[in-house]
C-alpha cells in the first residue's frame, strides 16, 4: 500500500510500537493492519484445539504445538484429553482367538472367546473349527477306537479300515 495523502510530510509517527501491525498513513490518517501469523503472546496463538497441542508465540511469530498425546494413545478432541481408544479397531490386539476387542469410553475392553465352547480355535487361520488334535474328537468310548480329527473335522472310526489297522499291525 502506498502511503500517501495529506498526512504524509505531517511530523505525526503512525507507528504504534506494535510489531504485530503495518503501520500506514491512508487518506489522512493513520491505519494499522495487522500482519498475519504475528504475535506477542502465546494466546494470540491459540487456535482452541487440543489435539494439535498449545500453540507458541516465539520471536513475534506462532509456532505450532505437537500432539500431547504418548504414541500408544489416542487425542479425543471433544474431551481435550488423550485415551487409549476412540474405536474398536483402536484396540485390536491382532489374535483372532481371544476375541474382537472393544473400546468403551476411551478404554479397551477384553472380549470373549471367539469360538463357542464346542469348538476349537486355529488362530493361523482365524477360525472356529471342530477339532485340530484327535484328543478333541474323543468321545470317551474305548470300544468304538480312537475317533481322528481330519482337516478340522472328526471323523468317526471307520470299524473296516480299525480291522484292517489292526491285521496289519498284528
Ligand atoms: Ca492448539
Ligand atoms: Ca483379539
Ligand atoms: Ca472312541
Amino acid at each position: 500500500m502506498d502511503i500517501e495523502g495529506t498526512c504524509q510530510n505531517v511530523p505525526i509517527d503512525c507507528d504504534d510500537m506494535d510489531p504485530c501491525t503495518l503501520d500506514a498513513c491512508v487518506a489522512g490518517a493513520c491505519a494499522y493492519e495487522h500482519t498475519s501469523g504475528c504475535c506477542s503472546a502465546d494466546a494470540d496463538c491459540n487456535d482452541e484445539l487440543y489435539c494439535n497441542g498449545p500453540e507458541s508465540c516465539v520471536d513475534s511469530q506462532c509456532e505450532t504445538g505437537s500432539n500431547p498425546c504418548a504414541a500408544d494413545e489416542q487425542c479425543d478432541e471433544g474431551a481435550d484429553e488423550c485415551v487409549e481408544c476412540l474405536a474398536s479397531a483402536h484396540c485390536d490386539d491382532g489374535q483372532y482367538c481371544n476375541g474382537r476387542e472393544t473400546c468403551l469410553d476411551g478404554q479397551c475392553q477384553a472380549a470373549a472367546n471367539a469360538c463357542p465352547a464346542d469348538k476349537e480355535c486355529d488362530e493361523a487361520a482365524d477360525e472356529c473349527v471342530a477339532c485340530l488334535t484327535n484328543e478333541r474328537c474323543d468321545d470317551g468310548v474305548y470300544c468304538n477306537g480312537m475317533e481322528t480329527c481330519v482337516n478340522r473335522a472328526c471323523l468317526p472310526v471307520l470299524r473296516g479300515l480299525s480291522a484292517r489297522n489292526k491285521a496289519r499291525s498284528a
